[in-house]
Formats: structure tokens, sequence, C-alpha cells
């Protein structure tokens, strides 16, 4: 044996530990940054052979992404975020159908995700579109107690408000569809208008506008119910509100990303989160959405559906691309436009 032919042998040698690396996973999660660490951090203590790479981020936000790595996929799963985002990626085959042994073990309306979209997603969690104002600033500034979509049009809550933007934020745009769906579309974007000149910010996430009114940089934000119970249960003097006109909720949804790396790691995390162990943790970081797992343990914070009244919120219509993107445009057209004006 020569000894180049040794250095090679020997190099031979130390490439194969290689070979046993660490498994990866790459994930995006849509929901507050708080539950996406916590859900790591559980994965990792009951799978440390694989190494999660988590990156939060808006539903838009999200899509969009996966849009435009598509032909060269860096994410293997996408949790949380409202549905309809991950309805449009369905829809333009940018996620993969797979069939959970845990769906039975999940509620109806988990599944109907599953069912509209060819099982390229499935719901996690739901959540009740309201909004949270701050008692005390409303109280000091003498401001009535804002019930309804038409108490947000008060001229007296003049930069009092803050929403998301659409385009990023899956809670705006389940704002927007809601709103939509209320009054008609030409009816919706004339409030949408109104509404304009009481908006103080479009933020990017959609959980933003009601940290800020608990914090009294806001005197109101429209966001889900459970982010202002959030802000709640943490001491702020927030009151989450239920619109007295009936109002839209969230189906939050998973999806595992079509042409992915790493796919079978991507299906234990989904078969993983989609437990009632798993989901029953989810109020102890603050998170209060309805889980999807019926034997998930339900928190004492969490917002009871049955005394709200709600829409009969059309997810297939609103969450595909034609709707989802007219709608946008019409948005950027006519409110978000002025925003910069
Ligand atoms: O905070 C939890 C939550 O409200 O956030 C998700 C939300 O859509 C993500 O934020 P964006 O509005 O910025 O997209 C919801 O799915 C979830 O319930």
């Amino acid at each position: 044996m020569t000894g180049r032919t040794a250095i090679i042998l020997a190099g031979a040698a130390l490439a194969l530990p290689a070979a046993a690396q660490a498994a990866e996973l790459n994930l995006i999660c849509a929901a507050d940054v708080v539950i996406c660490e916590r859900l790591t951090e559980e994965f990792g203590k009951t799978h440390p052979d694989i190494s999660v790479n988590m990156v939060r981020m808006s539903s838009g936000e999200a899509y969009a992404k996966i849009r435009a790595e598509s032909r060269n996929p860096q994410t293997d799963i996408w949790w949380g975020g409202t549905g309809d985002p991950h309805l449009q990626a369905a829809a333009d085959e940018l996620t993969t159908p797979y069939e959970s042994p845990m769906q039975a073990e999940l509620h109806d309306w988990a599944l109907s995700q599953a069912r509209v979209s060819g099982n390229r997603t499935i719901g996690v969690y739901s959540g009740v579109l309201g909004w949270g104002y701050n008692t005390e600033h409303f109280a000091a500034k003498g401001l009535k107690e804002p019930l309804c979509w038409a108490d947000l049009l008060d001229p007296a809550l003049k930069g009092e408000i803050q929403i998301a933007d659409p385009n990023s934020s899956g809670t705006a745009y389940t704002a927007l569809a809601t709103l939509v769906q209320l009054m008609g579309e030409d009816e919706a974007f004339a409030y949408l208008k109104q509404l304009h000149a009481n908006v103080a910010q479009y933020t990017k996430s959609g959980s933003a506008p009601v940290k800020a009114a608990a914090r009294g940089e806001a005197g109101l934000g429209i966001v889900f119910m459970h982010d202002a119970v959030t802000q709640q249960v943490e001491g702020f003097p927030i009151k989450p509100v239920a619109p007295c006109e009936g109002t839209g909720y969230e189906i939050g949804s998973m999806s595992l990303i079509e042409g992915s790396a790493n796919p079978d790691e991507a299906k234990i995390f989904y078969d993983w989160v989609l437990g009632a162990e798993v989901q029953s943790l989810m109020p102890e970081a603050g998170s209060y959405q309805i889980a999807s797992n019926k034997a998930a343990k339900p928190s004492e914070h969490a917002i009871d559906p049955s005394a709200v009244k709600l829409i009969d919120y059309d997810f297939a219509e609103y969450g595909s691309a034609e709707r989802r993107k007219h709608l946008l445009a019409r948005w950027d057209a006519e409110i978000g436009g002025a925003a910069s004006e």
C-alpha cells in the first residue's frame, strides 16, 4: 500500500460518520412566536435525532416564500397560520397530499380542510375573529365601548385602531374576507375606506395590533379573539369583543411541501403535532385557539364559538387563488394605496 492510497482510505474512513449525521426538518411556523418555539422545543425532546430549523412568518409571507422556492423547496412543513393561504398553496400544488393516521382523532372542521384540498392541508386549530380594546385607554378618553363593526367607524376613534395588512397577514385577510361575506364586496370596501380614517397603522403581523393596544400604543386591535385573550391573561387591560353583526373565523392549518428534502421527518412532525398531548400544551404557551384533536384538553380561557354569532365562512371560495388575488389587489388599490399617500 502506498502512502497516497492510505491517505485516500483514511479520507474515505473519515467520510463515513457524515452518513450518520442528524436528520433535519425545515419548518415554517405561522402562529405566535411563543408557541412556535415551544413546539420546536417539545419536538426536540421527543425526537432528539431530528434537528429542526424553525422560522416564524406571517401566513401571507409563508405562502409567498413557498411559492418563490417551488423549484427548489427549502421548507419541509408549514404549520399554523390561517387556512386560506394553505388552500391557495394546495390549489397551486405547492403542497403535497398526505392522509395521516391521526385523522381519526380530529374534529370534522379540521378534516374539512383536507376534504376540499385533496388531503394537501389539514386543520390544526380554529379561532374567532374580533378585536381587543384597552378598557383603561377607552375610559380615560371617554370613548364608547365598541361592540359592533359599525362602532369602529365612530370619528371619535380616529387614530385609535390598528389592523394588519392582508397581504402579509392571514388574520387581516380573514377580516377582509369576513367583511365581504357579511356585507357584500362593494359595501365591504366602502366600509374599509371609512375605517381607514380611524386606522393608525397597518401592521405586518396579525396579532401586533392587540399587543400595541395592550401597551397603550393604540386603543383597539382587530385580531383573532384568542390573541386578545392572551394579552388579557397576561394582565393587560384588554377586553376581547365578538362583533354584534357576526364574524368570521379561521381554521389554522398545516401542509407538507411538495418536493421537499425531508418528507419522512416532515410526516413524523405532522403526526406528532396532531396528537392530543401536544395540542393540550398550547395554552401553556399563551395560545388559546380551539384544538383540532377531539381529545385535547380545552383551556378555560378559550373563546366559546357557540356564544358568538358566526358567519358560514366559505373557506373553499375565499381560499381560492382567484378570490384571494382579486381581494388583495383591490385592497392594495383602494385601501393600502391610500395608506401610503
Ligand atoms: O397568534 C396566533 C394566530 O392568531 O396567528 C396566526 C396568524 O394568522 C399568523 O399571523 P398573521 O396574521 O400575521 O398571518 C393565526 O393562525 C393564529 O391563530
